[in-house]
Formats: structure tokens, C-alpha cells, sequence
């Protein structure tokens, strides 16, 4: 039906007729869009089952990623993009009068996640397809993704996102694979051919019904699958109160937590883990047991990797399984266990370590609870084996400790492989953070350098950059994009650059428009596109930015010799509900824009927007517009980040610290080509272990500080009082724990710097031609592929599909 357009338009027709029992004069786009969606997902059935049918009957290794989050964005024009139908579709609805551009945008992204670490998961999952990689994603079918975000008067006003309003089309439900999983409870002690064991009895069961999206790989036949859980009420309650029941049941599924730190210990959300983790676990080995009548081979044939703690009960999980319904030996169960589940940390912030209160823990999960008993035991053992008569380090680094169940401690033990994000965070992570775990398993640590799938933030993102890349170096970069280095010959070329300049510029020009339409703000779109897009937390430091754009705007009114390129600041970014704080930045943000758009003197040269609502879809715009990627936090704190990447892949320029994966963009494109400012880690770590950061010192020494400081709070914000009192606090009274005002100054200088860089807008052209270049290390195809081999022990299935 996509052969050609005169067949795909016949197809899309009779469709339409089909399934809405209208005439195409009377549809809708959104009926085009389900059509079209359908019409795809029909497509490529026969791969999808395939696919399946080979990792069958091969015995080949397969990997799940296990995830609370998976933020995928929209799947349509990625879907027609990766099965090499866009064209087709495009023309065949042209002739319709249809614009295929109209349908791609109607679509409501699929928001299950926060933030990074949530898109991480859907980068791995584009990768691994594309790669014909046997891996499959595994998480929850949240019926209201990430909150949307309103601004109303310069405040975040949340409402319930709405994404399965219309319908999902890419979803398959397998009502005939759905799973108990049981909550409460008791464990109850059996006796059986002599041997004693437990039991799980009197659980109030939950019905998890599997959700199948498929994973489309790019050219390939290979088509993946992400399952995602949906709670419904089981044919076999227990509870009393049918109506309670039920909603009891459905809350399981029904939220995703809108929170990418700060962990609040609400029982639901360790239902949310245990429920992902529980249905996911018997269905893979359902399937395993299926192929192989047994589960002695179960870590030979499977692996199973957590998306940082959230998952972790996937390792006491697989125990229960195994010793009370495989009846396997503690030692033979710990071993598969052990020796199939992988683990990445996400984060070094102590308040983001999962900690579970044991008082809340094991009456939901008792069963579950004992087997964190053992574990912890035989591990406390083994440490005093190592360490005799070291309690201190014994206490530390126990699973169960202060009436409290810690997660990354589970999630290493019981482990085989263990990883960072990027070189820094993991070189952290050694030395410091999990230092002791280090010392007793060196050889579970390693690290794997986060990455992006180039074929959303570039190939779909960017078809004007693309087009411009495939003239100068053919479309190899597209499979391989380490290729892409081969830009480097181009980097002095002048018809190379002049095609950058223009891309550019028509990019600029549609973000733009966006920006008219949805702020009413008119930006100029030869300004420099200064852009921080990314949650919203202190210690991302958006704080820091907006300060500067504040002294910029002092400088502008009292220095009549001040110039500056024209500087269009851009932000997006949602505040946790919760976060009292951040939902303040916000609203700074907001309100020196007011100030700042509407004064003549200052607004040629100046101008801030927010954008609301910071989404993937928006990002597709954002991204290729930018001229500058603001990625400032506090060094030692952004474990990788991963908007960095994007941004250098459709050449803007990093200003940034040494934190995360800038370190390595920064090595990779040379430092030449960043603009690198701050406190190193070391320094940081350093000032928090030993003290002596007296923020009022640079308050007292900085006149620029004290001024913008004082404008916080002096009635200079319109309308805003004692509002940002809060933050003035933060910096002075609380002595600034982001060092914001330490990184003033220097921050500051490099801001300058990029002003001085961009008025030569040759050179700026070759440093953004250069960060193209080197981008290709940073996509995810690379870091999937590190995973596969040093991690999963998982190989293509290429040759198997094409026999
Ligand atoms: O690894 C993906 C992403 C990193 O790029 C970010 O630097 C990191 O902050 C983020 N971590 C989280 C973890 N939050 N918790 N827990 O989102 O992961």
C-alpha cells in the first residue's frame, strides 16, 4: 500500500471509509491521522511478527530495558521517516489536499517521562532497532503523561495531560497476556516433599494488561517492542468495596509522578515499581520458559537492565520467582539473578537516591521485603569476611539500614554490571559517591557515555541540515553516524558554510514564528538564539542565566558605550508542582522578560522569552534554531545530560562548565570550539567537603552582583513584593549551594566572549561546522553499541532476518 502514492492513496481512502463510516469530503485531520497511523502499524505487522518469530527461534540473546519512563514524543512522521514512506504518504496526501505536515501536528506527544532520563530510554529504543538489535523496552502505560504547563501572570499553572483522549493508534492491547500482580498480604511457610518454602498468600491482586507499541527500526525488518503496562481491576479481586477496588486498582497506572529528583516516598509510586517490575519479570520468563522449558539458561538468554533504581525489585523479584515457584536453590537463584540483571545510575544528588522506608515497604510487599532480608544478610556477610570488624563501613554500604531499604544498594549487589553516563559522573560515582561499593566489586564499574538518536534530532528534526549534510558527504552518516567526521573537510569550505548560515537562518525564522504565535513576542531572528531548555532545578542553574541577562540589561541602560550583538535569551523548562523553588525561577524568568521586552532603550538588543509547555515536539523546533546551548550547572551535579548533544549536533556552540558530558564535547571538538567557564568538579567537591565558600564575599566584592541582587527584591520586578525573596535567601542566607555567585563572574566573561565570537561570523561558522563534525560520537547508535557488547552480550539479528 506504500509502493507507490497512486496505491497508498486507494489504501488511505478505503481505510478512512472503513473505519469511520464517513466520505473522505466529511473527515477530520484527526481521522487522517488515526487512518494513517493504523494503515502504518498494519504495515509492518508481518516484520513485527517476524522479528519476534526470529529472537524465537534462533535462541538468541535478547535485552529488556526495564523503565518507569519512556518519553517518546510523537511517533508518526519517526515512523514513516525509519520505514522510508514519508515521501510517498507526503505526495499521495498532497494530491488529496492534505498536508502531511498538518497531520504530524496534530499528533499528542506521548509524555511518559520527565525529563533525560526518560528520553534516554527512547533514544535506546530507536537504537536498538536500528541497530536489529534483539532488545524490547518494558514500562508503564501511564493514562496522563508529564503534566502540561500553563503560564498564566508568569507563574507554572499545571493540568492533567490528556494524550489517550483520541485514541492511540500505535498501541496493540493483549488482553490474552495480562498478569496478577499482587500487593499486601501475607507470606504463609509450605512443607513440600520435605523441603519448606514461601508463599505469597492472600495478595490483593492487580490486573497488568500489556500495551504493544512497536519499535520501528530505521531501513531495517526489524521491528521491536515496547510492552507497556496498563492496572486494571483483576477477574479475582479480594477486596470488599468493589468500587474502591477499582479505583484503587486503576491509580496504579493512572499518574506518571511529575518529579525527576526528589523522591517523596508515596506508597504509589513503589506500587508503580513493583507493579512494572513484577509484570514485566513473569512475562519474560513466560516466554523464556516457553522457548526453553527451563529457567536454568535464563541468564544466558536474557538480560535485563534497570533504568536507575526505579526498577530495582526486578533483582528480589527474580528470586521469588525462582525459589518459590521454580523452587530453585537460594545459591543457584542468587547466580541467574546476579548474573542477568544490569544497572545504570542516573544521578549523584542524595536527594534523588531512592530510599524506602521499611514501615511503608513490607506490608505492601512482604514477600518481596524477606528476600531483601536475605540478600542484605548474606551481603553484610560477606563484607565482614572482607572487612572484619569494620562496622562503620558494614552500616554503610547494608541494603537495610536506619529502618530504611536503599535501592542503589540493592541495584549493585545484586547487579553484574554497574554505569555511569558519562566519564565524569562515572569517574564520581568511583571516587566518591558509591567509593566503597568500587573497592568491593572493581569489576562491576564501568562507564557508558549517554547518547541520542541522530535520526529524530537530525534527520526528523532537521531535514534542512540533513539535506545539507548528504550533499556535502553522502547519506552514509544516516546508518553510521560516526561519519560524520568526515564534515571535518568542510569546516573552511566556503559554499559548506554559506549552506550552515542559510539552514540556520530559515530555522531561526520558523522558531520565530513560534514564538510570535504561541509568547506574541516579536524576536529578531538575526539575534543570537541563546537557548537553556531542560526541567528546571537549582542546580541546573537557570538562576545563573537569568541573573546575567539581568546584568546585561543594567549594563544596556547606564553604559551609553555598552554594545552587544542583539541576544535573543530563550527558555523552556517545567518546575515539579512541588517544587517551591523552581516554580520561583519560573516566574523570574517571566518577569524580567516583561521589564526587559517592553523597555525601547534595551529591547533592540534584548529580548527573553519562555516558552511553555517545553515538550519533545517543541524541542524538535528549538534545537535546530539555536545558536548558543546554555549547559551550566554546578560542576560535579548534571550526571550527563543529553539537550547538550542535540544542540551540537545542529550546531550551536556549548557554554558551559565542566560537568556531565560537556567534558567529553568539549575534548571532541576541542576547546577552541566551546566556551568553557566555572568551578571544576574538583573545586566544587572540594568547597562541600572542607568549607570556606562565603557567598556574601562576592556579593561584597561584586558590584554587579549586588545590584542585580538588590533589583530582586527592591520593587524594580513590577508587581512582584516580597516574591523572590526566597531566592535572594537561597544565595545569601542559605550561602548560594549552587555557587551561582562564585560562577558569576566568570560566567559573565564567557558570555562576552560569545559576543566577540559571533560578530566573526565566518569563524563562528567553521566552530559550529566542527561541532557537527564531531557529534557523531555523541548519538546513541555508539553508546547502544557499547552496551550490547560490554554489557548485554546481545548481537544483530540482521543476517537472520534477510534469511
Ligand atoms: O542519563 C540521562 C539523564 C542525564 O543526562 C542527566 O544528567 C540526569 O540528570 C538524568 N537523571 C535523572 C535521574 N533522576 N532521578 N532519579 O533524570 O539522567
Amino acid at each position: 500500500m506504500f509502493s507507490d502514492k497512486k496505491s497508498f492513496q486507494e489504501a488511505f481512502l478505503k481505510k478512512l471509509e472503513m473505519t469511520y463510516g464517513k466520505s473522505f469530503k466529511e473527515s477530520t485531520v484527526q481521522d487522517h491521522y488515526h487512518t494513517l497511523g493504523n494503515m502504518v502499524r498494519e504495515y509492518i505487522s508481518s516484520d513485527w511478527i517476524s522479528t519476534n518469530e526470529i529472537h524465537r527461534s534462533s535462541h538468541t540473546k535478547q535485552v529488556y530495558y526495564l523503565s518507569i519512563e519512556f518519553l517518546l514524543g510523537r511517533l508518526l512522521g519517526q515512523n514513516l521517516l525509519n520505514l522510508g514512506i514519508r515521501e510517498v504518504v507526503k505526495e499521495g496526501l498532497s494530491d488529496l489536499n492534505i498536508s502531511l505536515e498538518n497531520i504530524e501536528e496534530i499528533e499528542v506527544d506521548a509524555g511518559l517521562g520527565n525529563g533525560g532520563l526518560g528520553r534516554l530510554a527512547a533514544c535506546f529504543l530507536d537504537s536498538l532497532a536500528s541497530l536489529n538489535l534483539p532488545g524490547h523496552g518494558y514500562g508503564i502505560r501511564y493514562k496522563h503523561g508529564l503534566f502540561d504547563q500553563k503560564i498564566v501572570n508568569g507563574f507554572q499553572i499545571e493540568l492533567p495531560e490528556q494524550w489517550l483522549r483520541h485514541g492511540n493508534s500505535w498501541e496493540v492491547r493483549k488482553l490474552d497476556q495480562a498478569i496478577e500482580v499482587n500487593f499486601w498480604g501475607e507470606v504463609e511457610m509450605v512443607q513440600e516433599d520435605g523441603k519448606f518454602s514461601f508463599r505469597h498468600v492472600k495478595g490483593e491482586p492487580v490486573s497488568a494488561v500489556p500495551y504493544d507499541i512497536p519499535v520501528i527500526g530505521y531501513k531495517t525488518d526489524t521491528v521491536n517492542t515496547l510492552r507497556l503496562w496498563n492496572a486494571e481491576p483483576s477477574s479475582f479481586p479480594v477486596h470488599k468495596d468493589v468500587m474502591e477496588y477499582k479505583r484503587q486498582t486503576e491509580a496504579v497506572s493512572e499518574f506518571l509522578y511529575p518529579d525527576d529528583t526528589h523522591e517523596d516516598g508515596k506508597i504509589l509510586r513503589l506500587k508503580q515499581q513493583y507493579f512494572l517490575v513484577s509484570a514485566s519479570l513473569q512475562s519474560i520468563i513466560r516466554a523464556h520458559r516457553n522457548t526453553y522449558q527451563t529457567l536454568t539458561n535464563f541468564h544466558e538468554k536474557v538480560a535485563i537492565h534497570i533504568n536507575d533504581t526505579h526498577p530495582v525489585l526486578a533483582i528480589p523479584e527474580l528470586m521469588r520467582i525462582l525459589l518459590d515457584e521454580e523452587k530453585m536453590e537460594w545459591e543457584d537463584a542468587w547466580y541467574i539473578t546476579s548474573n542477568t540483571i544490569s544497572y545504570t545510575n542516573h544521578t549523584t544528588l542524595s536527594e534523588a537516591l531512592e530510599k524506602w522506608p521499611i514501615d511503608l515497604f513490607q506490608p505492601l510487599l512482604p514477600r518481596v521485603y524477606m528476600i531483601i532480608e536475605e540478600i542484605n544478610e548474606r551481603f553484610c556477610k560477606e563484607l565482614w569476611e572482607s572487612y572484619p570488624g569494620d562496622w562503620q563501613r558494614i552500616e554503610n554500604m547494608a541494603i537495610l539500614a536506619h529502618g530504611l531499604v536503599k535501592m542503589a544498594h540493592l541495584a549493585i549487589v545484586g547487579s553484574y554490571k554497574v554505569n555511569g553516563v558519562a566519564k565524569i559522573h562515572t569517574d564520581i560515582l568511583k571516587e566518591r559517591e558509591m567509593k566503597d561499593f568500587y573497592q568491593f566489586y572493581p569489576a562491576k564499574f564501568n562507564n557508558k557515555t549517554n547518547g541520542i538518536t541522530h535520526r529524530r534530532w537530525l534527520l526528523k528534526a532537521n531535514p534542512q541540515l540533513s539535506s545539507l549534510i548528504t550533499e556535502v558527504i553522502g547519506d552514509q552518516w544516516i546508518k553510521q553516524p560516526h561519519s560524520l567526521i568526515k564534515l571535518q573537510e568542510y569546516v573552511k569550505d566556503p559554499s559548506f558554510l554559506q549552506g550552515l548560515k542559510t539552514v540556520k537562518q530559515q530555522r531561526k525564522k520558523l522558531l520565530a514564528d513560534i514564538i510570535q504565535e504561541q509568547t506574541g513576542i516579536k524576536i529578531d531572528s538575526n539575534s543570537i538564539f541563546d537557548v537553556q531548555v531542560k526541567r528546571l532545578h537549582a542546580y541546573k542553574r537557570q538562576l545563573l542565566n537569568v541573573l546575567h541577562i539581568m546584568y546585561l540589561y543594567n549594563r544596556l541602560k547606564e553604559d551609553p558605550n555598552f554594545q552587544i550583538v542583539p541576544r535573543t535569551f530563550i527558555f523552556g523548562a517545567k518546575a515539579s508542582p512541588g517544587y517551591y523553588y523552581a516554580k520561583k525561577v519560573i516566574k523570574l524568568i517571566n518577569s524580567v522578560a516583561d521589564v526587559v521586552n517592553h523597555d525601547p532603550q534595551t529591547s533592540p538588543f534584548l529580548k527573553v522569552v519562555f516558552l511553555e509547555n517545553y515538550r519533545v515536539s517543541l524541542a524538535e523546533y528549538i534545537f535546530p534554531a539555536a545558536d548558543v546551548s546554555e549547559q551550566i550547572s554546578t560542576a560535579s551535579k548534571e550526571a550527563s545530560g543529553t539537550g547538550n548533544m542535540k544542540f551540537m549536533m545542529n550546531g550551536a556552540l556549548t557554554l558551559g562548565t565542566m560537568d556531565g558530558a560537556n567534558v567529553e564535547i568539549s575534548e571532541a571538538v576541542g576547546k577552541d570550539n566551546v566556551f568553557i567557564f566555572g568551578l571544576k568538579a574538583e573545586e566544587v567537591l572540594s568547597y562541600q567537603q572542607n568549607g570556606g565558600y562565603r557567598a556574601y564575599d562576592y556579593y561584597h566584592h561584586d558590584k554587579r552582583i549586588r545590584q542585580v541582587l538588590e533589583r530582586l527584591t527592591n520593587g524594580f520586578l513590577p508587581d512582584t513584593y516580597d516574591l523572590f525573596e526566597p531566592i535572594y535567601d537561597s544565595l545569601l542566607m542559605q550561602n548560594d549551594e549552587y555557587y551561582v555567585l562564585r560562577d558569576f563572574d566568570s560566567y559573565v566573561t564567557a558570555q562576552q566572549k560569545v559576543n566577540e565570537a559571533y560578530r566573526n561570523e565566518n569563524k563562528w561558522l567553521q566552530m559550529s561546522a566542527t561541532n557537527i563534525a564531531h557529534s557523531g560520537f555523541f548519538s546513541s547508535d555508539r553508546t547502544i553499541e557499547e552496551y550490547a557488547s560490554d554489557i548485554w552480550g546481545i548481537h544483530s539479528t540482521k543476517n537472520l532476518l534477510n534469511q
